[in-house]
């Protein structure tokens, strides 16, 4: 192969982040990877005989002058137990830099290339170190901002989405070979009935739901659950927002239409990651400005994940309250508020709370995770899985149904096409049959040095 898919020529490149630090290290890997870089070593002899799993002490010499440019570690791998699979060095060295840059250009000297995103980790899947899902796990892995996602990526890596597409493998490929075997005789029995492999099936589309439910909580725990405060003027929306932030973020007035334009804020729920807004109060208003700020309201009302709809304990639910919830099409929790001033009425269906003393927020807090756990489908994240795989996963359940749909008639040919497809979708994922385009559109979303 060549260019980007070349595998076996000498790449290097920065692993740890380009900034100060107290040790930074460049990553090098290939088939000559030793001895090229034995030219801008101090001990070249010692590098060349070095034994995988071992590391020596030495300078990077620029290899025109021999100037010694940096005193480092040099750790070596050798082919087949490395990261990539095949012979690779990772030098560490001090942390600024203008050394890292030296280091780079003696390794560049001495014939190596700038590794392109994601190249280690490529030559790692076409070395069979890793399949596509665990690869792409060592970007999600990267990118985790929460526990949760953390460790589901590892979980991941490990192998266990690979391990369920495997076993979703088989299941499809047991159930074809049942189809397969009726369609060799289905000509001279036309009669016979036809055995769909129904129970199979249905455990093939399970796990393929359980892995777009991971996708869907995924999202959820990366994006955030966008959580609206809504309800009338005045109720204390901008108050319970501020409660929740900890912040006295939006501003708070007796006057009815305070906020107009929406606040954005993120916030940890009880772990959840949250995008919590605080709207315009609803009410027809003959202001433009506030109506705008209204419209913008409703907006948010359609786009979000669900609503915190406000009432005053003062007031109680009114008729405009009961309009108001009717129009909101997302699940509404609803919060009774200023129970400092009023308790609410008995048996009332809202969360009690005071944004003004602060009593009752805990149990805000427990309510609005309960809801959390419910968007989200579940607590429970066991598999990460992105974009790209949630799509095929799609295809791969829409093919499963639709040949369970298919199981009443006597429709052999279309069932062995749908299982076809289920398991070209299968394969796509771990990345048995993806296309170079579709590698390069993988690890190229990758950082330089991973
Ligand atoms: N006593 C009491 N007053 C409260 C409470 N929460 C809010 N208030 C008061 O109610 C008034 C309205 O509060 P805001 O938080 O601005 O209400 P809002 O729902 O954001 O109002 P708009 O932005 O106009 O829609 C302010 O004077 C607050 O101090 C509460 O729990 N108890
Ligand atoms: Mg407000």
């Amino acid at each position: 192969m060549t260019g980007k898919y070349d595998t076996e020529d000498e790449i290097a490149a920065l692993a740890t982040p380009r900034a100060a630090g107290a040790i930074a290290v460049i990553r090098t890997s290939g088939k000559r990877c030793l001895e090229k870089a034995s030219r801008c070593f101090s001990r070249p002899k010692a590098l060349k005989a070095a034994p995988g799993g071992t590391f020596l002490y030495g300078k990077i010499l620029d290899p025109a002058t021999k100037e010694a440019v940096d005193e480092v570690i040099v750790s070596v791998s050798r082919a087949p137990r490395s990261y990539t699979g095949g012979d690779c060095l990772e030098i560490s060295c001090h942390g600024g830099i203008p050394g890292v840059e030296a280091v780079l250009a003696a390794l560049r000297a001495a014939g190596f290339r700038d590794a392109q995103p994601g190249e280690f980790t490529l030559r790692a899947f076409i070395n069979g170190k890793l399949d596509l899902t665990q690869a792409e796990a060592v970007a999600s892995l990267i990118d985790a901002k929460t526990k949760t996602m953390h460790g589901a990526s590892l979980r991941t890596l490990d192998g266990a989405v690979f391990r369920e597409l495997s076993e979703i493998r088989r299941i499809l490929i047991d159930a074809s070979a049942a189809v397969e075997v009726q369609l060799d005789y289905a000509e001279d029995d036309l009669d016979d009935a036809v055995a769909v492999p129904v129970a199979e099936l249905e455990e093939a589309a399970l796990r393929l739901r359980r892995l777009a439910d991971s996708y869907k909580v995924g999202r959820l725990m990366r994006e955030g659950v966008k959580v609206a405060l809504s309800g009338r003027t005045n109720s204390g929306k901008s108050s319970l927002f501020n409660r929740l932030l900890n912040e006295e973020r939006s501003i708070v007035s007796d006057i009815h239409g305070t906020t107009r334009d929406y606040l954005e804020e993120s916030v940890t729920v009880a772990g959840f990651p949250v995008v919590l807004y605080d709207t315009a109060g609803l009410r027809s208003s003959g202001d433009r400005v506030e109506a705008e700020g209204i419209e913008r309201a409703r907006r948010i009302l359609d786009a979000c994940d669900f609503v915190l709809y406000v009432v005053s304990a003062a007031d109680g639910e009114t008729d405009e309250d009961r309009r108001c919830l009717e129009q909101i099409r997302r699940p509404v929790l609803k919060v009774i508020n200023k129970i400092d001033l009023k308790a609410p009425p008995a048996g009332y269906d809202g969360v009690p709370v005071s944004a003004a003393t602060g009593e009752g927020l805990s149990g805000l807090i427990d309510a609005l995770a309960a809801r959390l756990k419910t968007a989200a489908g579940t607590a429970e994240l066991p598999f990460a899985v992105n974009e790209r795989q949630a799509q095929l996963v799609r295809r791969a359940l829409t093919a499963v149904e639709a040949a369970l749909a298919d199981g009443g008639g006597v429709v052999l040919d279309g069932i062995a096409m749908e299982l076809k497809e289920a398991l070209d979708a299968v394969g796509e994922m771990t990345g048995e049959t993806a296309s170079a385009d579709i590698l390069d559109a993988v690890f190229s979303r990758f950082c330089v040095g991973k």
